[in-house]
């Protein structure tokens, strides 16, 4: 059976080669072309980043390392008790670009159980931390300040080769995806339940079965069923998206100051050059509304729509709802998508997952979004604004931890946020073992563009 390190090991020579032949035979062929519309429009569309783990098709939706989700529940290794990924597939797909056998993942799940605790200090630090902080930003408090016992950042310091980089943003990013539970679950007994005591880490379990016996919902397998496909499906979604991007481009822009500032030794262990200040401004990327924040708010207004319209609410009702949600000029939560143009199939696969348990199904907060689907389509097309009128995956992952008693919708983002980790950290990995050169485009003013446009 072979480790997690010793499988990307395997692939990395074949990556770099091709990277080297691409840059060497096309360097210079076009993808296309850079209009004002991009500069001024997000960059939407614009192909300038370079991603491995997985690609967005606006209609298709996401494939990890080409496989889709049907393919992913398929094939990779379940826990022993359940049928759905679990993190620890996903994450090895996600970095080596295979599916592992029941043994890789096994030992996977045992390492990160090993190296789930949090150190005493970042447990003091989130526990001094007002309960009414949001749930997020403590998140990414902790995150930063595991950066404390960085392997990247120490040996940085002492000077390793480019060549080395991976290992240690390999040791780290493994790390950090280990205590993400740990720290995610503290954050939710803080604000929550204070004062209650959070289960010890069981080796014999996969990390969000240790997650689910952390948040205190341990036993409950259908819970921990559904965690662990949204937890694995939340994992990637290539990397032009805020959060991921995110990480990449602080990476990118600490290895600047890293290298700039070589000769200052002191200086590097304060940069923001390892995966845990990487992964911590994204997790404050994904903390907006309209990325992972909108799973929060698509509960808060579904949950406003039903205190509003009571409990027989018609089709009717949810269109009129939906109106006025527009016409008040807000975005209707859920919906709409910078890259996708048909409904996500990760919200397909969660709702799915309803689909099969009749209790669910019953749940009239499932309902509602289910419902909601029903019009919402036709009536952001008559709006005419959103380029995608249908669900994303935010749309569908709160009524079902809703549903299960985590009705805490603030902390919902949280647990997207222990997901994405998994490939903006094999990002991360990623780009050190390519020797990625920092992140730096081009801006213009829009004196600059003018001349530019009218020369
Ligand atoms: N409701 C109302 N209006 C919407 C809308 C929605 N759900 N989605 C897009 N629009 C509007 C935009 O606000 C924009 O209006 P403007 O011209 O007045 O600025 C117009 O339609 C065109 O936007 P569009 O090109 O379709 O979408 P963008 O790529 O600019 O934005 C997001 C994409 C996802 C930000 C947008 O659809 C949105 O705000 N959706 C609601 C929030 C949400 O669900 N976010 C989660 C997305 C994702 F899944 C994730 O990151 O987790």
């Amino acid at each position: 059976t072979k480790t997690l390190r010793q499988a990307l090991e395997e692939v990395i020579p074949a990556k770099q080669a091709q990277l080297k032949a691409l840059k060497a035979e096309h360097g210079q062929a076009v993808l296309g072309d850079v209009k004002v519309e991009h500069l001024i429009g997000g960059m939407r569309g614009l192909k300038s980043m370079l991603w491995e783990a997985s690609v967005l098709d606006p209609l298709e939706g996401i494939r990890f390392h080409g496989m889709t989700i049907p393919d992913c529940q398929r094939e990779l290794p379940a826990a022993p008790e359940g049928k759905e990924i679990i993190a620890e597939s996903m994450l090895w797909l996600l970095l080596t670009g295979k599916v592992p056998t029941e043994a890789e993942t096994r030992q996977l799940s045992r390492e990160l159980a090993e190296k789930g605790e949090l150190p005493a200090y970042v447990e003091k630090l989130i526990d001094s931390l007002p309960t009414t902080l949001h749930p997020m930003t403590q998140l990414g408090m902790g995150v930063a300040a595991l950066n404390h016992d960085s392997a990247f950042a120490a040996a940085y310091e002492k000077g390793i080769k480019k060549s080395e980089y991976w290992t240690y943003a390999l040791e780290d990013s493994i790390n950090l995806i280990a205590r993400l539970p740990a720290l995610a679950a503290r954050i939710f007994r803080n604000v929550y339940n204070p004062g209650t005591p959070i289960a010890g880490i069981n080796k014999e379990l996969d990390l969000v079965g240790n997650y689910v016996n952390m948040l205190g919902y341990g036993g409950n397998h259908d819970l921990t069923e559904y965690l662990r496909l949204y937890i694995s499906l939340h994992g990637d979604h290539e990397g032009g998206n805020a959060s991921a991007h995110t990480a990449r481009e602080i990476l990118a822009s600490c290895m600047d100051v890293v290298q700039a500032n070589a000769c200052l030794k002191d200086l590097v262990g304060s940069t923001l050059s390892d995966p845990y200040l990487s992964y911590a401004a994204a997790l404050y990327a994904l903390a907006g509304p309209l990325h992972g924040l909108a799973n929060q708010e698509v509960l808060r207004w579904q949950l406003n729509m039903r205190k509003e319209l009571g409990d027989n609410i018609t089709h009717e009702h949810i269109k009129e709802f939906l109106w006025r949600t527009l016409k008040s000029g807000q975005v209707v939560p859920g919906y709409g998508h910078g890259v996708l143009r048909n409904p996500d199939p990760r919200f397909t696969a969660l709702q799915e997952f309803c689909d099969t348990r009749p209790e669910l199904l019953a749940d009239p907060i499932i309902q509602l979004v289910k419902k909601t689907y029903d019009v919402a389509p036709d009536v952001l097309k008559e709006h005419g604004k959103t380029k995608n009128p249908y669900p994303n995956v935010d749309a569908a992952s709160g009524c079902v931890l809703h549903h299960y008693g985590i009705t805490q919708f603030k902390y919902y983002t949280v647990i997207f946020g222990v997901s994405r980790a998994l490939g903006a950290l094999t990002q991360f990995v990623w780009s050190r073992a390519l020797g990625l050169p920092i992140e730096r485009p081009k801006s213009l003013s829009m004196d600059a563009i003018e001349k530019l446009v009218k020369a």
